[in-house]
């Protein structure tokens, strides 16, 4: 027994159904998406600064939030200047100084001492990450595709039966 003309066209639109299914579910997971944080969160980052190091060396924060870092020197004068963002703070001995901005593009920036500290001053540095907060997005979008393919599968569920 062969299966009709009719048939086979059917099991070929399924299948291309599903490889585009896969395709567009892939793309949600991986691919760079164009929007910003839905949610921007106020952070804020106390760097001690010292020995020359920042502690932490790393601050991690979510494209779209509002910074605020509170720098405390704690031996001698050091500073904070942010590499792409091209901002700056200064303090002085045992004093704090802050400074805010909103972290509107994503990626990691190197942290460099704009004061000349000492002897190990080139080497004082740190890093700034701002990540890309989409997962909201992929996982919306992800959802979106799971309904559709739920309706496409009780559909050709419902045609078996038939
Ligand atoms: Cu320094």
């Amino acid at each position: 027994m062969s299966a009709g003309i009719g048939e086979r066209i059917r099991t070929i639109e399924i299948g291309f159904f599903w490889a585009l299914f896969g395709l567009l579910a892939t793309f949600l997971a991986l691919a760079p998406l164009p929007v910003a944080a839905a949610i921007p969160a106020e952070r804020r980052i106390q760097v001690k600064a010292g020995d020359f190091a920042y502690t932490p060396g790393v601050i991690t924060v979510n494209r779209g939030d509002h910074v605020t870092l509170e720098l405390i020197s704690t031996d001698v004068a050091h500073g904070l200047y942010i590499d792409g963002y091209a901002l700056q703070v200064t303090s002085e001995p045992g004093q704090s100084a802050s400074l805010s901005f909103t972290a509107d593009h994503a990626g990691t920036f190197r942290l460099r001492c704009p004061v000349a500290c000492g002897d190990l001053h080139p080497f004082m540095i740190g890093k700034l990450k701002v990540k890309p907060d989409d997962l909201f997005w992929r996982i919306s979008g992800l959802a979106v595709l799971a309904v559709l393919g739920a309706l496409m599968l009780h559909r050709q569920t419902a045609r078996r039966t038939v």
